[in-house]
């Protein structure tokens, strides 16, 4: 049997014909004579009608149907200004095929109970809006690599080193070895270049956060680039070109932001290039706010959020002191104590949603920073690199989840993701 979906009956080109639909039963209401049921399936909703004067046996069944039970129907389709979306079906069959158990999800109910239901709750309208344009920046994402050029990648998930530091880490037995999940495909992605020059990937990134914030997830999506030949203010320009075309295909998604009550136009502004400021400019700005930020700590939450707030478009925060960031970055030429790296900051409080720069190419320089740090694991592979026509290079790690609910203007990562992990959630 063929079964048209929603969305096609909306758009107008079933109208006056028979059509077959399945779906799950969002709401159901019935008066003495008439029985409205509104289906939906993955495209949209639609009310369909059973009348009590046409067929007495369907409208006894359409009534006794519960939210959530799966059905099929057959009607059809009327234009009708009064019910939502324009359109109605005028049922003439209906076949249950399971019927639901009261739903345990309705109004008014906390985050930790919808937490739990989460594996229910991701039916909701909200949450399935979410996670469509979630598709669509990963679409997005897809495009404009391909689009530029770059050769799609993939690391390994079990690592044997540390990128980020070894305070983040989750480690686990690995046969008889320690192993840690990783935090980054970055050097991964460094060995790739020599290959391929330009390369990406989408991968997930384990951080042992301990806190409990509304921007942290321990498991979370990073998307990352590697580019040979190129510097900072090259990998800049990539990211901003990146984020703006990211912008530019969400703010086309008008369906879900109507669901998601966003405008648009606030998306479709985010236009590059996007303003550049100093590490040294930033704390400046910050103490003159008189917020307590010292030169040498990285950017906390809470100084991102006070100065991000100022700004309507995302900024770049550029040089940070050596001792604020990771051990591959490039030190500055001018300044030893600095680095060529930047954090890209969302504007409205959000914050840091990529971190990139250029990288060590230098051998000396590398095994002096991996021994300063003295970070877990072995890196010799990852010297190897600069030991076998190493050349300049930079790249930057984009998290998936924190632009997303920047885009969204969401409360918390958690919503950006269907089933999110964080310190106390395993489950479901
Ligand atoms: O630690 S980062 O700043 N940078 C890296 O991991 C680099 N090795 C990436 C690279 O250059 N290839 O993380 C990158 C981004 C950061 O800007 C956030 O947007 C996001 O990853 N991020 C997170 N999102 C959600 N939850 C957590 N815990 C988190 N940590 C970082």
């Amino acid at each position: 049997m063929d079964y048209s979906q929603i969305q096609e009956i909306l758009e107008g080109k079933c109208t006056d014909k028979e059509v077959n639909i399945r779906g799950w039963v969002w709401r159901a209401r019935s008066s003495k004579k008439i029985c409205f049921i509104i289906i939906r399936d993955s495209t949209g909703r639609i009310q369909v009608t059973f009348e009590k004067e046409i067929n007495p046996e369907l409208f006894e069944l359409a009534k006794s149907v519960t939210i959530e039970s799966s059905i099929e129907i057959k009607g059809v389709v009327r234009e009708d200004k009064r019910s939502p979306g324009g359109y109605e079906i005028h049922g003439n069959d209906l076949k249950l095929i399971s019927l639901a158990q009261v739903f345990p999800i309705t109004k008014d109910q906390s985050v930790t109970f919808l937490m739990d239901k989460r594996h229910l709750w991701v039916r909701s309208r909200n949450i399935a809006a979410i996670l469509k344009i979630r598709a669509e920046v990963y679409k997005a994402f897809r495009d404009w690599f391909d689009n530029n050029n770059y050769i799609e990648v993939h690391g390994p998930m079990f690592t044997g080193s540390a990128v980020e530091g070894g305070s983040t880490l989750f480690d686990l037995k690995y046969f008889d070895k320690k192993a840690y999940l990783t935090q980054s495909s970055q050097f991964y992605l460094e060995a790739m270049i020599f290959t391929f020059e330009k390369v990406w990937t989408v991968a997930p990134s384990f951080r042992a956060e301990k806190s409990r914030t509304t921007r942290h997830l321990t498991e979370f999506w990073m998307l990352e680039a590697e580019k040979a030949y190129s510097d900072l203010e090259d990998i800049m320009k990539v990211e901003e070109e990146l984020v703006g075309y990211v912008c530019k295909r969400v703010a086309e998604r008008k369906e879900e932001l109507k669901d998601l009550n966003v405008k648009p136009n606030t998306i479709a502004k985010i236009v590059p290039p996007f303003e550049r400021i100093s590490y040294d400019k930033a704390i400046e700005i910050l103490q003159g706010d008189g917020v307590k930020a010292e030169w040498g700590e990285d950017l906390g939450t809470e100084e991102e959020r006070i100065l991000t707030l100022k700004y309507d478009k995302p900024i770049f925060v550029y040089d940070y002191p050596k001792k604020a960031k990771a051990f591959y970055h490039y030190p500055d030429p001018q300044n030893p104590e600095k680095v060529k790296c930047a954090d890209l900051l969302a504007p409205g409080g959000y914050g840091e949603i990529i971190g990139g720069g250029q990288r060590i190419d230098d051998e000396e320089i590398l095994l002096q920073r991996i021994e300063e740090e003295q970070l877990p694991g072995d890196y010799e592979w990852y010297i190897d690199l600069r030991r076998y026509g190493s050349v300049p290079h930079s790249g930057f790690g984009l998290g998936v989840e924190r632009v997303i609910r920047w885009l969204l203007k969401l409360d918390n990562i958690r919503d950006t993701i269907p089933f999110p992990r964080t310190i106390n959630r395993i489950y479901p």
